[in-house]
């Protein structure tokens, strides 16, 4: 297929057309991205730590899941994958709940029947994900027909890795929604590997040639470009607010830590390897171009760590002193009436809690 689209190359240069941002919208941009390198930095600190389960990062790719998100509207949907929950918090879930999330405490609103890094925001349109990979293709699609049917003008923009294209949820996903022409952004983060499978080795296709099967226009973008994920966006949402469709955008990106807090990328993927992406690091490209625009100031980058890294503290003392999450929520929301079945089961457990008193933070750590 064609070349990748490129905005901002690797060394900062401006080598395609300037977006039509005011250094406002671009120092913001700059700090939805830097936002999420602290709060990547951070849980995994919780987590080595043993106060938190479960970090799933999406250092190394901020470009793809902050700029492409950054195009889309309030109305618009996002349905993620392990790595977007930053881009929540840019479109407006609170940093106090993302952290409750972490912890499954009293505070989570997923009532910690959710691992951590699971996140779901009804406010910015952001459902919860499930684990099983690609699922949340055919739930993005059926809500983007629901969307089509009353007439609304909400796009659905659904994010999945490179290993998620070998899904059922990804076919059949595809199938329907360029059959029946919906409103959705299939968004492919191509970042290198599936845990220890390199994308290479997932398919013996190219990623954007997939939508040539089922009628979707495909488009390749330098997933390390903020300002490319961003275009790219904007043109598939306006494609498909024009009632135009679907559209598949595949972001080439690198993954350039382990797929999880539990994994060990070092056992299946060389040094040259990550070191040839840490060169193409789409936080310091930005901020070379933003420091050339005046848009940042010499230095403004390190100020701004220190901030956000304290905002994010914050949010983090607050829910550390939060309760945990109270047991009957077990046998909660289900039911109007907890049938006798599941009270037996509740009380038992609650027996058992009394006897041995409550786990501490940070047990249970999933094993992947
Ligand atoms: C149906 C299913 N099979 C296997 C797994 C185990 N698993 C968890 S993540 C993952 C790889 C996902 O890779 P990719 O889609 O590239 O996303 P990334 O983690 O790189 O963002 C696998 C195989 C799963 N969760 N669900
Ligand atoms: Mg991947």
């Amino acid at each position: 297929m064609s070349d990748s689209l490129q905005i901002l190359a690797a060394d900062g240069t401006l080598v395609g057309e300037r977006p039509a941002l005011d250094d406002s919208a671009l120092h913001d941009l700059f700090e939805h991205m830097l936002r999420v390198r602290c709060l990547d930095e951070r849980m995994l600190k919780l987590q080595r730590a043993g106060r938190v389960g479960f970090v799933g990062t999406v250092l190394g790719s901020e470009a793809a899941a902050i700029g492409s998100a950054s195009a889309l509207a309030r109305e618009d949907w996002l349905w993620s994958g392990l790595r977007e929950g930053g881009a929540a918090v840019m479109r407006g879930l609170p940093l106090s709940e993302y952290v409750a999330q972490m912890y499954c405490n009293a505070n989570d609103t997923a009532k910690g029947r959710q691992m951590c890094n699971h996140f779901q925001h009804k406010g910015s349109h952001y459902p919860s994900w499930s684990s099983v990979i690609g699922t949340q293709m055919p739930h993005a699609v059926g809500a983007a027909f629901a969307s089509q049917s009353r007439g609304e003008k909400a796009v659905h923009a659904v994010y999945f890795g490179d290993g998620a294209t070998s899904s059922n949820g990804f076919h059949s996903g595809m199938n329907f929604a360029g059959t029946w022409k919906l409103p959705v952004v299939f968004v492919c983060v191509d970042n290198g590997w599936a845990i220890s499978v390199p994308s290479g080795n997932q398919t013996e296709g190219e990623y954007e040639d997939k939508g040539i099967a089922y009628g979707i226009p495909a488009m390749k973008i330098d997933g390390n470009d903020v300002l490319a994920c961003r275009q790219a966006m904007a043109d598939a949402t306006e494609r498909a607010r024009a009632g135009e469709g679907p559209s598949l955008l595949v972001l080439k990106t690198y993954r350039m830590l382990g797929h999880s807090s539990s994994d060990d990328p070092t056992k299946y993927r060389s040094e040259e390897e990550v070191q040839s992406w840490r060169e193409k690091d789409p936080i310091d490209r930005f901020e070379i171009w933003l420091t050339q625009e005046g848009v940042l100031s010499e230095g403004e980058r390190k100020t701004m760590e220190v901030e956000l890294t304290e905002e994010i503290d914050n949010a983090i003392h607050e829910q550390e002193s939060a309760p945990p999450m109270a047991l009957k929520t077990l046998v909660e929301d289900v039911y109007e009436d907890v049938p006798t079945h599941l009270k037996r089961q509740y009380n038992a457990f609650a027996s058992v809690a009394e006897r041995y008193g409550s786990a501490t933070v940070g047990d249970g750590a999933f094993p992947l």
